[in-house]
Parts: structure tokens; C-alpha cells; sequence
């Protein structure tokens, strides 16, 4: 099938996401076209399969804002033609599922039926999206897709909560290529990192408010009271600053560490002990998957699809948001015994083989298959 993927081509979760899913299904002979501002940072291979196409939105002064909605629905017409493009996968309701269906229009004015599949992926329903300026426009988005996934359970219900849905949500969780988590490196550079005798801990997001940043530092701070300790700080963004300031003040520099964005988090993975995750809100929470892919277990909190991807107890631990001393006693509680750490190794590992690509994949391809056979259907 030649399908046109729609994404943030950021480190965001979303991106990662839709980029990992074109790269497989570009190896099990689908064409791929990543549509969209600028190369998804994972995007490595173009290849025969893999192609990317660039929206550029010139600059114009009469416009106080770029039109880049209006800058996609139009390259995303123009693809479509060109290459033959059978099916339209937007990952993000804001604007790319509302850009998808102005481009499904004007195709169809010209006699070219195209079926649009939406993944919703968090933020675009629970921070963004259900604000009373976008809402209008996410719900008749969502409406007008011809099929809805979303990430968890949870996020489709708060979907529902928070929108008039009239379409079926299908939840078709994240997943993870585990051959990238083998934890073969023979370059592991530990000791560049850290003593021998140092737990490390890890912490991997865009330093958004909604990741909780200083119960990051909070946690790490309560743990190197206990025993010695190094924290791994991996990302870029709005919170970054504040953080770094709050490990100056708690005399902290010496044992955080700041690495910023980076394409090879598995390699930081394979030498950490633990990874924190205690955002407010997290649809799904795929770098704790990566974690656990590592055999990294998870401290999380216990909001939205954090508790279908970490298994308390067996994974790691939940918390109730905010909850630090909490979060810190079950951190020291693995961290303390290297036969409990060891174990909780096993277990998120164990634990991330639900996500395996291999198994998920296939689920958006009969998606896909089942959105096309009906929306062709539905003209005749
Ligand atoms: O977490 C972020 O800030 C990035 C955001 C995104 O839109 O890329 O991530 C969302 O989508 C990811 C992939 O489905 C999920 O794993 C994240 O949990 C979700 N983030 C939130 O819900 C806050």
C-alpha cells in the first residue's frame, strides 16, 4: 500500500511513533511518504520505500501567522497525486487530522478518494486540543477521520469524556523495535559516566511543565542522600533552565547531568539503573517503555496510560502524582538489594515484549486495509 504519514518530526513522542511505524512497514513493502516541516529526527533511511517530502511554508508579512494547515492539506494534495498515495496515517489531531480532511476534500472535487486514519496521541486531546479555542475543530477532525486510534485505553477514554464522539476509537498501543534494545554495546562507557559504585538514573522527555521536572530532581535528591547516585537528564525544552538552576541551588551539579536531545538513548538506556517518570498527565509514556526495553525498570506516577504500560510491582512502581516521598521510597526500595534490582530488570524487560513492533504493526495494517476496503465502498 502507499501510504503518506503525517507527524511532528520532533523528538516528541508522537514523532518517534509515526516515524519507527512508516520505517516498518516500509520493510514489510509498503511505500512510505513522511509528509511534513522538516525530517523526523529518526528518519535516517530514505530509501525506495522511505521517501520525505518537505512542507515549506513561504513567508509572506501580509500574514501575522504562517498558514502551515493550509501549506499541508495542499502538499499533501499534490503528493497524493503525484505518487499515487492510497491512504493518509496523521499522527496529532491539531492541525494535521484537520489539514488531512481539506486535502480529502479537494482530491475528492477531482475524483480521487483518499481515506484518512487519525492516531491520537495525548496531548493533542488532553492539553491542547480539548481547550475551548481548538475544541470545535478537534471534534469534527476526529469525526470526520475515517477511522480513530488512540494510544491507551486511557486516552480514548478521555476522548470521549472530553469530546462529542460520534466514530469508534481503536486502541492500538505504542510499540518498540526491541533488536534496538539489545544491550549489546561493547562501548558501553559507564565509567565515563559514573563510579563503579553508583546507581544511575535516568530521566528522558521534552522538559515540558506536564513531565513535573523538579520531582525528577526531588526523587533523585532524596536518593543520593541514601546511597551514591548519578541522574541522567536527556531532552531540550521549555523546563530545562529552571532544572538546571534547581540542581545549582541544591548542590546538585556534581551529580546530574545534563545531555540534551539525543539519537541514542538506547546507549544511555543500557547503563542505567532506574528511570523516573512522574508526569501529571502521560497518554502512554513510550520513553518508559524505552526504558523498559532496556531492562530499565520504571518509578512512574500512576496517571493516565502510565498504569498499561507499568505494571506496579513488577515493572517498577506508581505514584500518585506529586507524591515524591513515595516515589522516593520505592526508588531506594529496587535500588537498595541487587538481587530485587536485578529482578526488577527482568521484569520490565519481560514486561516491554507486550509492545514488540512486530505484533502492533500489524494491527494499523489491517486497519489500514479495512479504512481503505470501506471508505472505496462507501462512493460505489
Ligand atoms: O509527551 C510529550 O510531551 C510528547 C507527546 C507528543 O505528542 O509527542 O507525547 C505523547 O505521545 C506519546 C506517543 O504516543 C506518548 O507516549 C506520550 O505519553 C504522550 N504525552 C502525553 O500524553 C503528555
Amino acid at each position: 500500500m502507499k501510504i503518506a504519514i503525517v507527524c511532528y518530526p520532533t523528538f516528541g513522542g508522537s514523532g518517534v511513533v509515526a516515524t519507527e511505524l512508516g520505517l516498518e512497514l516500509s520493510k514489510r513493502g509498503h511505500e512510505i511518504h513522511f509528509i511534513t516541516y522538516s525530517q523526523p529526527v529518526r528518519l535516517e533511511l530514505l530509501g525506495n520505500n522511505v521517501h520525505f517530502h518537505e512542507v515549506h511554508v513561504p513567508e509572506y508579512p501580509l500574514f501575522h501567522y504562517q498558514p502551515y494547515e493550509l501549506a499541508l492539506s495542499s502538499k499533501l494534495v499534490d503528493m497524493v497525486k503525484l505518487y499515487g498515495i492510497e491512504l493518509l496515517h496523521v499522527h496529532y489531531a491539531i492541525p494535521h487530522a484537520y489539514a488531512a480532511y481539506m486535502a480529502q476534500q479537494m482530491l475528492k472535487q477531482e475524483g480521487i478518494l483518499i481515506p484518512i486514519v487519525t492516531t491520537l496521541h495525548g496531548t493533542d486531546i488532553t492539553l491542547v486540543g480539548s481547550h475551548p479555542f481548538y475544541k470545535p475543530a478537534v471534534t469534527f477532525s476526529i469525526n470526520k477521520s475515517d477511522a480513530v486510534t488512540s494510544v491507551s485505553e486511557s486516552l480514548k477514554q478521555d476522548t470521549l469524556r472530553l469530546f462529542d464522539i460520534v466514530r469508534e476509537i481503536n486502541v492500538v498501543p505504542n510499540f518498540i523495535d526491541l533488536d534496538k534494545h539489545q544491550n549489546n554495546f561493547t562501548d558501553c562507557q559507564r565509567t565515563m559516566l559514573a563510579d563503579d559504585d553508583e546507581r544511575i538514573i535516568t530521566h528522558i522527555s521534552n522538559f515540558r511543565a506536564v513531565k513535573n521536572i523538579p520531582d525528577v530532581i526531588s526523587v533523585f535528591n532524596d536518593i543520593q542522600q541514601e546511597i551514591p547516585a548519578k541522574l541522567m537528564m536527556v531532552g531540550e525544552g521549555p523546563e530545562k533552565e529552571h532544572a538546571e538552576n534547581l540542581v545549582d541551588s541544591w548542590g546538585l551539579t556534581e551529580k546530574v547531568i545534563f545531555l540534551g536531545n539525543s539519537n541514542e538513548i538506547d546507549r544511555i538506556l543500557c547503563f542505567s539503573d532506574l528511570f523516573l517518570l512522574p508526569s501529571t498527565s502521560e497518554s502512554f509514556g513510550l520513553a518508559a517503555l524505552e526504558a523498559m526495553a532496556s531492562g530499565v525498570p520504571v518509578i512512574s506516577t500512576n496517571s493516565g496510560g502510565l498504569p498499561e504500560v507499568n505494571i506496579d510491582g513488577f515493572s517498577g512502581f506508581l505514584s500518585d502524582v506529586h507524591d515524591v516521598k513515595d516515589m522516593s521510597s520505592k526508588a531506594l526500595s529496587i535500588l537498595r538489594n541487587p538481587e530485587d534490582l536485578e529482578q526488577f530488570k527482568l521484569n520490565a524487560k519481560a514486561q516491554s515484549l507486550k509492545f514488540d513492533i512486530h505484533q502492533i504493526v500489524p494491527i494499523y495494517e489491517q486497519i489500514y486495509q479495512k479504512t481503505l476496503r470501506e471508505y472505496l465502498v462507501s462512493f460505489k
